[in-house]
């Protein structure tokens, strides 16, 4: 047998799955199959937004028991995630359950960090955008809790679950990397930076790269999954645009890759890390990549302003059909807003459009009127500010794009796809659709042998398994 199975656990803004990634590199062959899919939205405690950690558990080991009926032969376990959220432990116990980064307590804790570290010298040291919700200012928030103090150790929601399936702790480095506390030019924990911040260094468990081993399984966990002796859990690139941006088919010399689902997360891969004054004003982050590759970009705000807003819409009990809606807007021939997608007033859940309105009742603008509008209005406002994170990415990195990828759910939404290659004025190749997970399943793959030894050569194989849809921009 040249090939295998694995599973990949991803805990997306809405649902998690449980995916079994079928890889044999030398028959390029590369197949997934959902097996389980589970809510998982946040829920309002009277402490705020928070993850519902344990049922989220539940499910997804229910999950992984489905895994391992339907194909026995899994060899090991991959969790992705979405980044910068994290619990505390005390010993084994988790203290409490974590908090969701759209929680409204970061702001507060943003002045703070920065009064003790200004936000240039922050940018120099860890490489990261601003975004109000990095872990380093959720870390800040915390310490008013009281919690932090009686943690020994903080690990982020992926190896949290790792932890729970094996009992080890790590910190795996693409997703330890949005944090704000891993130096962008050293790849370690940056003890300075969290002593400065009276941040307890203790707490920080191991950096490992992604296709390390956090070991087998713990024998009660492998009993309850039914999963056969030696099935390891393996460290994916957890941060899931890391793994989204392994499975785009990219060249990365000459592409940007937009990884379009919650976020629009927007930008190049590199070798190094790009840190410059531009760079800083531009908002532009260097995460990690998988092999120690750059991941130089921008979060554009995403479908969430489209999924938000019909949450909205919805909340009379009413169900609103996505296609038509995206049909209608296609169809809308009356020029609409072109908002700022990245406005943070749309970061909190709740009434989109309201704050869409607001944004351009502001501005003298005119406010889009019906539902159509709104849609259209958001999906010109998503391609604007995709097509400039694009230019400007190429210009702070000096890639000469001729390809934009876009992949995940985004890559589904013909009319974002299209308007955002007329916008840039460059062919948009749309697909995977599935990134995340083809890119978990890779890693693992790799891991166990099953697949190519470098990035280049999982990109083909990805390439070789799903055709994208090629838009080209319209004469204009
Ligand atoms: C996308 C994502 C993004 C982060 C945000 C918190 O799911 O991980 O890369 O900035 O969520």
């Amino acid at each position: 047998m040249t090939g295998g199975s694995v599973a990949a656990v991803d805990l997306g803004a809405t649902s998690g799955r449980v995916i079994v990634g079928h890889v044999d590199a030398a028959a390029g062959r590369l197949e997934l199959d959902q097996v389980a899919r589970f809510p998982n939205g946040p829920v309002r405690l009277a402490s705020g937004l928070h993850w519902d950690l344990t049922g989220l558990y539940r499910d997804l080991t229910r999950g992984l028991a489905d895994a391992f009926r339907r194909e026995p032969g899994v060899a090991s376990i991959g969790v992705d995630s979405w980044a910068v959220d994290y619990g505390l432990l005390r010993g084994d116990r988790l203290l409490g359950e974590p908090f969701h980064y759209r929680d409204e307590r970061n702001e507060r804790a943003v002045e703070r960090v920065h009064a003790v570290v200004p936000f240039d010298e922050l940018y120099r040291r860890n490489g990261l955008q601003f975004l109000p919700f990095n872990s380093v200012y959720q870390l800040a928030a915390e310490q008013s809790g009281g919690l932090l103090g009686l943690a020994d150790s903080m690990l982020l929601i992926p190896d949290l679950v790792g932890f729970q399936l094996t009992g080890t702790r790590v910190a795996e480095l693409t997703n330890a990397s949005t944090t704000g506390l891993v130096g962008v030019e050293t790849g370690e924990w940056d003890y300075e930076l969290m002593e400065r911040l009276g941040l307890e260094a203790s707490v920080l468990p191991r950096l490992v790269s992604p296709g390390a081993s956090l070991g087998d399984l713990r024998p009660g966990v492998a009993a309850d999954l039914g999963a056969p002796a030696g099935v390891e859990v393996v460290a994916v690139g957890s941060h899931d645009t890391a793994s989204a941006v392994v499975a785009v088919p990219m060249h990365p010399e000459s592409a940007a890759y937009i990884s379009c689902g919650t976020w629009g997360l927007v930008g190049v891969e590199l070798e190094q890390p790009v840190t410059t004054d531009a760079a800083r004003e531009a908002n532009f982050t260097n995460e990690g990549g998988v092999d120690g590759r750059v991941r130089f970009l921008h979060n554009v705000m995403g479908l969430w302003l489209l999924s938000e807003s019909v949450r909205w819409w919805e909340r009379d009990g009413s169900t609103i059909d996505l296609p038509e809606l995206l049909a209608q807007a296609a169809a809308v021939t009356t020029e609409v807003a072109v908002f700022d997608a990245n406005d943070s007033s749309f970061l909190a859940p709740g009434d989109l459009p309201g704050r869409i309105a607001e944004w351009c009742a502001d501005r003298g603008v005119p406010a889009p009127q019906s539902r159509a509008e709104f849609a259209r209005s958001i999906i010109e406002s998503l391609a604007e500010a995709f097509a400039g994170a694009v230019r400007t990415a190429s210009i702070l990195s000096g890639v000469d794009v001729e390809t934009i990828h876009v992949v995940g759910g985004g890559a589904l939404n013909e009319l974002l796809c299209r308007r955002t290659a007329d916008r840039a004025g460059i062919p948009v190749l749309a697909g995977p659709v599935e990134a995340t997970a083809i890119g978990n399943v890779l890693v693992q793959a790799r891991a166990a042998g099953f697949a190519g030894a470098d990035l280049e050569s999982l990109r083909a194989l990805v390439a070789a398994s799903f055709q994208p849809v090629r838009y080209e921009p319209s004469a204009r």
